[in-house]
């Protein structure tokens, strides 16, 4: 799709501005003793998770508009991601859905993950969509129905996820349930939490021990009146009942508006539970935009507290597994991944330029300007050649999206694939 050569022509093309622009930042930075190297080297480790979802145009209640050349299997959703990890070195693995992406020929698929250096990050259950000629519907539930063959049918196929995930080499199995209710007096509350428990018990019970179960939460959509798993704390109970390989997942589109998210972080960072992150943009609820597009302060925040846990000795909460999670309607959806993962990076820099020392003291000292302008002054820095070199160094491109354009890929794709090819998923 886009040859060595091709990247590195664009690239000399850019390095002069880049050397320019990433010498001056660096001397900034050193005189304030940054180290810049390190901060390079841990850009460049940084990997975030594409979902096999997001590579197609997403769906709308509305229209949806597909622009061509979109991945019509497994394997062509794979080869995307590896081109998108070509171009930024930060997008290792591919995270999956099932049954959109059940793998046809287990063997075919590792070795296509092996040859272009790809990892399956994590399987993901539907149980919020009733399949063709499915014998149960889950329409009033899955996990939580009162019907004891539904959630039957439910545990099974989250089950069968799991031995995907371990034919594949996921490590990680996320549920998102979308049970609740409409409408007051629908759903008896507490015994609908209480059947949800026992249902992902008996999916916990069925995964190998070196697996963790991450267990998402969404306030509403697509139930309006009350959501079985609606915040951070039901999430957290949950795992607290099932055992130490539950996690809570976060979403960033997943809160009501004006969520002190990042609050949030810190909480499940000091209790080790927290286990994933949803990255997307978020105007109003689960809006699916780019990630940090409409509220770049707020995943500079976010960052500022993983930072923090993860440079702090007392927190033991693992790793966190990071993933993109939006599917467009209106971008081409390997350009959006693109830009989402460059804000990411771009946060993780700004939050690991933070002073913690300083910022510490100042806390300590209720020195609230202090505090505030620590922060301000590592999100106001321009850290776009810190990016690029990371990107320099992991053997991509400077600029993602110009090589992407460049090299005309989306003409090509649609030339292999058709201009009506379509993604299965949403
Ligand atoms: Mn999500």
């Amino acid at each position: 799709m886009l040859s060595d050569q091709q990247l590195h022509d664009f690239n000399q093309a850019n390095l002069s501005d880049h050397q320019f622009r990433y010498q001056h930042l660096t001397e900034l930075l050193n005189r304030r003793g940054t180290d810049v190297a390190g901060v390079v080297q841990k850009l460049v480790a940084f990997q975030v998770a594409i979902p096999s979802w997001a590579l197609g145009t997403g769906g709308t209640r509305f229209g949806r508009y597909p622009r061509g050349g979109e991945p019509r299997s497994l394997e062509e959703k794979i080869a995307d991601v590896a081109l998108l990890n070509q171009l930024n070195g930060s997008s290792n693995s591919i995270s999956l859905h099932i049954p959109w992406d059940i793998p046809q020929d287990v063997p075919a698929v590792q070795q296509q993950l092996q040859e272009v250096g790809l990892t399956i990050d994590s399987m993901n259950s539907n149980t919020f969509q009733d399949q063709k000629e499915q014998p149960y519907s889950y329409k009033f539930g899955s996990l939580s129905s009162t019907e004891a063959t539904v959630r039957q049918h439910a545990i099974d196929h989250n089950i069968a996820c799991v031995e995907y995930g371990k034919q594949l080499g996921a490590k990680v199995h996320t549920v998102w349930l979308a049970d609740g209710s409409n409408f007051p007096g629908q759903q008896h509350l507490r015994r609908a939490y209480q059947r949800t428990a026992e249902s992902l018990a008996s999916i916990y019970e069925a995964m190998p021990s070196d697996m963790t179960l991450l267990i998402e939460y969404k306030p509403y959509e697509p139930h309006f009146y009350s959501m079985v798993i609606p915040d951070w704390g039901t999430s957290y109970s949950l795992c607290q009942y099932l055992g130490k390989q539950a996690q809570v997942l976060v979403d960033l589109g997943h809160h009501l508006p004006n969520t002190n998210i990042e609050q949030i972080v810190g909480r499940l960072l000091h209790f080790d539970r927290l286990g994933g992150f949803h990255f997307n943009g978020s105007m109003y609820g689960d809006d699916d935009l780019t990630t940090g597009s409409i509220k770049p302060y707020q995943l500079f925040l976010i960052f500022n507290e993983l930072v923090d846990g993860a440079q702090d000795e007392a927190v033991t909460n693992p790793a966190v597994a990071y993933m993109i999670d939006a599917s467009h309607n209106t971008k081409d959806p390997l350009e959006d991944l693109l830009q989402s993962v460059e804000s990411i990076l771009g946060a993780y820099a700004k939050a690991l330029l933070v002073d913690r020392a300083a910022l510490q003291e100042a806390q300590e000292n209720n020195d609230v300007v202090r505090a505030e302008e620590i922060l301000r002054d590592a999100f106001l820095t321009d850290v776009r050649p810190l990016v690029q070199e990371a990107y320099r160094q992991s053997g991509g491109a400077l600029n993602p999206v110009a090589a992407y354009r460049a090299a005309q890929v989306r003409e090509q794709l649609i030339q292999q694939r058709g201009k009506f090819s379509l993604s299965t998923g949403l």
